[in-house]
């Protein structure tokens, strides 16, 4: 009976401790020719981690040449911080045709 009601107790401060747990930040997958997902939202200052799962090379280039992560060969990966809200666009520049999105909210 102890054990249970302590058990209940350590559930409840897990559950509670769950929302302050930093995030580890978001990946985007790259494979198949296409970054995966597409479109990802994160807030102000998280890193997103772009991971090269494809056997081809690729790049995360943004649109606005502002940031390259120049040539990921298969298995590599690269992460960039986005500090500024607002929507970033970016492609490959091997593949013009591969594109995606991170949209970056302001932390309020
Ligand atoms: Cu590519």
């Amino acid at each position: 009976m102890k054990t249970a009601f302590l058990g209940a107790v350590a559930l409840v401060a897990l559950l509670a401790a769950a929302p302050a747990t930093p995030k580890p930040g978001a990946t985007v997958h790259i494979r198949d020719d296409a970054f995966t997902p597409a479109t990802i939202t994160v807030r102000a200052g998280d890193s997103v981690t772009f991971v090269n799962d494809d056997d081809d090379a690729h790049t995360v280039t943004a649109d606005d040449s502002s940031w390259d992560s120049e040539g990921l060969n298969q298995g590599e990966k690269w992460t960039h911080a986005f500090a500024k809200a607002g929507t970033i666009k970016y492609h490959c520049t091997v593949h013009p045709f591969m594109h995606g999105s991170v949209i970056v909210k302001a932390v309020t």
